[in-house]
């Protein structure tokens, strides 16, 4: 400054520094853990090199049309110029490509064709575990399109549904479609028997016309939708309650590509998920055909809440490996107090301790794969069927919170450019919020889960008692005695506890739902990592993160029944408590 003939005021220098930006790098060589569970349960090269393939394609172009489809969120356009009534939800072009690869890639296909049997379902899902984090929220319309397709094929493929299943399963983008998953009114989402309002009205050649008010529509750009809906008599009568609750299929546009029976009323203003419209959708008078029997609703339309609750998970394992692979990496380009953050224990206790529960999460989301791969192909035992059942809804809703909580941690581990905007991490926070919500909130999830013990008088817990012991029984390592002993400590204690839950008055496994949830995962999960240390090919680590995950309390709902949290008393004093 100052320099003869120089302005007074010049243009400040910003610094010579720059901090590197942390690189998103191949997402299925930098996964140690899916390499190693695929090398031990699906030794296929043609598997590896696919994978491989997609993890490249993901870094060099699809991870950059995520961005694109969270910068160009969709909008509704209600009218054209001259006034006539459209209701076309624009999505960026980015959005159209996801649908393409979607189909390309087999996202879904993969799942139906069966080309590596029981283990099919674990190879599709490995696949969007990489796709998620970088595909812009599309892997939602792949929920709902899987889910689809299982009711359809479920209920055997014929007419009306045939050509519908041949495109939600198709590889060829111009004939694949997307379903959308309706079920969310005013009244209740969860509540879904008591908040349906939408009735369906028969018509003389057998279809129905739909009425009614859909609250949460994701991805309503879809091709065809399930939904919920009562059906009227000749009196124009409808049943209440869950019993009158009939699933129907509709197609969401006609010939020309406008929607027909239906106004989008608006798209929702959301904390997160923004790359994907969700829309409040005005049923007048939609056509459609029932698929169910009347009064089976629910029941029929729980196989899409099982593929799409699988999905969920999917995606909550693979938003917290993402935002590791991301703070791993930066951690050996940012350095603080003289050394890079790599060199400071204290920040790699942090991240590891990030990894040990994404490994618990990964392994029991591809146990529930594993599972349904099973029931699918005809090689599930009766005790496979049960644990499926028991634990689908325990993935869901507990790495829905873990995804919450490790990603929270992932932004922290970049300090303050983890909370900027234009870096892509804040979005990662935003949408992982959802993941307990939607497809069944944590405590209607924890419902699910009684009444899935109730409903098989038991046996669903027996199948869990079992086949944790048996991952137990086949752990001979020495190294890890101590883990083996806390898991099967905390089996015992929730034996005990179920026993005396037996004797206790209605009202008091309500409360203790939510902890007997997570206690459920995290002994699972202890036994699965012990398994998984216990293979020939385990690494060091994996026995590691084994040792690791058994230190925590595993079998909260017992520590929490001995100070009386599911005592009867508590209720009235929660309530005084929280309206003081
Ligand atoms: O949120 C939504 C879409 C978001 C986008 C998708 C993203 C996917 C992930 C992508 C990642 C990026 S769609 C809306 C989702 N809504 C829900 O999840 C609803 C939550 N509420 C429940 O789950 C409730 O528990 C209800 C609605 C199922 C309760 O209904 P009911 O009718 O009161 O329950 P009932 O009477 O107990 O059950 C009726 C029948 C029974 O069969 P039967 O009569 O044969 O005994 C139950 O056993 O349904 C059966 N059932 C089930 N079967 C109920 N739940 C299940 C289940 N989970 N599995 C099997
Ligand atoms: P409520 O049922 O009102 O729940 C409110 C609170 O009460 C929750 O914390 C819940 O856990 C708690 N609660 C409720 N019942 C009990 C109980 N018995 N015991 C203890 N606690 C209880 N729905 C669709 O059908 N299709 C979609 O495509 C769709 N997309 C969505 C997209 C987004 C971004 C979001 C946020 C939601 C979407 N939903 C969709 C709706 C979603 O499934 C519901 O919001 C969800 O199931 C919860 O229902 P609700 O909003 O009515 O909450």
């Amino acid at each position: 400054p100052g320099a003869e003939g120089q302005a007074e005021f010049s243009r400040a220098g910003i610094g010579g520094f720059f901090q590197e930006r942390p690189m998103l790098k191949n997402p299925f060589l930098e996964d140690a853990l899916l390499q190693g569970y695929l090398r031990r349960h699906l030794p296929s090269e043609a598997v590896y090199s696919d994978l491989h393939v997609f993890g490249e394609r993901l870094v060099r172009e699809v991870d950059g049309w995520g961005r694109e489809c969270e910068v160009t969120p969709p909008r509704l356009v209600t009218y054209d110029p001259w006034g006539c009534r459209v209701d076309r939800i624009v999505t960026s072009p980015a959005w159209q490509r996801m649908k393409d690869l979607s189909a390309q890639e087999g996202l879904v296909a993969i799942g139906y064709e069966r080309s590596y049997g029981e283990w099919s379902r674990v190879y599709q899902m490995c696949k969007l575990y990489l796709y998620s984090p970088s595909s812009g929220l599309y892997t939602c319309p792949l929920a709902m399109t899987d889910g689809a397709a299982k009711v359809i094929q479920s209920l055997g493929v014929s007419w009306p549904v045939a050509d519908a299943f041949s495109r939600l399963t198709s590889r060829d983008p111009e004939h694949f479609w997307t379903s959308g998953q309706w079920m969310t009114e005013r009244r209740g989402g969860s509540d879904v028997g008591n908040g349906t309002e939408t009735v369906a009205l028969p018509q003389s050649d057998g279809t129905y016309r739909l009425s009614g008010f859909k609250w949460f529509t994701s991805a309503t750009d879809a091709d065809m939708t399930l939904t919920l809906a009562r059906v009227t008599d000749v009196d124009g009568q409808t049943t209440s309650g869950s019993r009158g609750l009939s699933m129907f299929y509709a197609a969401v546009r006609d010939e020309q590509g406008m929607v027909q029976g239906i106004e989008v009323q608006r798209l929702k203003d959301k904390l997160g998920t923004r790359q994907m419209p969700t829309a409040e959708l005005l049923l007048d008078g939609l056509p459609a055909h029932r698929l169910s029997e009347e009064g089976r609703g629910v029941a029929c339309i729980a196989n899409m809440l099982t593929v799409s609750r699988i999905h969920n998970s999917v995606s909550a394992v693979a938003g917290m490996r993402r935002v590791l692979q991301l703070a791993r990496d930066y951690a050996t380009r940012r350095s603080a107090f003289g050394k890079l953050l790599r060199d400071h224990p204290l920040h790699m206790q942090t991240l590891a301790r990030m990894e040990v529960e994404t490994r618990g999460a990964f392994l029991l989301v591809m146990e529930v794969c594993r599972l349904i791969g099973r029931e699918e192909t005809g090689h599930a035992s009766q005790l496979e069927t049960h644990l499926l059942r028991l634990l689908t809804p325990v993935a869901k809703l507990y790495t829905g919170k873990q995804a919450i909580a490790v990603i929270s941690e992932g932004l922290e581990s970049f300090g303050g450019q983890g909370y900027i905007e234009d870096t892509g991490l804040p979005a990662m926070l935003r949408d992982a919020q959802v993941l307990s919500i939607w497809e069944g909130t944590t405590n209607v999830l924890s419902l699910d889960v009684l009444r899935c013990v109730s409903r098989s008088s038991g046996l669903v817990l027996q199948a869990y008692f079992t086949h944790t012991q048996s991952l137990l029984a086949a752990a001979s390592l020495p190294s890890l005695s101590v883990a083996v002993r806390s898991v099967d400590s905390a089996l015992s204690g929730l034996r005990e506890f179920l026993q005396a839950a037996a004797l206790k008055p209605p009202g008091f496994m309500e409360l203790a739902a939510r902890d007997l949830a997570y206690s459920l995962a995290r002994i699972y999960m202890g036994a699965l990592l012990i398994d998984h240390a216990s293979w020939e090919g385990a690494s060091q680590s994996d026995a590691y993160a084994a040792l690791r995950w058994c230190e925590q309390d595993l079998c909260a709902v017992v520590s929490k029944a001995a100070i009386g949290s599911y005592n009867m008393k508590t209720p009235p004093l929660d309530a005084a408590l929280v309206y003081e």
